[in-house]
């Protein structure tokens, strides 16, 4: 079995913000020269050669606030093992996310006569 790490960053953060690094260690003498990220979404964060995670593609609360990734490392001998990598996205509360609107008469949103649902 293997033990997941959990990481966490704020939706709306900064593209570029450091998520955290990945803790995993070569056995041998073989330095780790790399490391690859996949997983649903994975294509949000961006993993260098340092194991540092970086968010690369905005991450919205409303739509997705948990990433299950998986991080695969390689040593400079070619052997490579792999770590669960979980993202957990905090919600930013003053944000507004329109859910629906509920359009009950006619084609034009109004406050008198129609539902809009939101988040936040
Ligand atoms: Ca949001
Ligand atoms: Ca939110």
């Amino acid at each position: 079995m293997r033990i997941a790490q959990y990481h966490s960053i704020d939706e709306n953060a900064s593209l570029g913000t450091s998520v955290g690094f990945v803790s995993i260690q070569s056995i041998t003498d073989s330095a780790i020269v790399s490391f690859a990220l996949e997983g649903n979404g994975s294509e949000h964060f961006a993993i260098d050669a340092s194991g540092e995670i970086k968010l690369v593609a905005t991450v919205d609360y409303e739509t997705q606030n948990f990433y299950y990734l998986t991080t695969t490392a390689t040593n400079g001998a070619g052997t490579s093992n792999r770590v669960d990598v979980n993202i957990s996205i905090g919600n930013d509360s003053n944000d507004l996310y329109i859910q629906s609107a509920v359009l009950d008469d006619n084609a034009t949103l109004s406050t008198s006569d129609d539902r809009v649902f939101v988040s936040f």
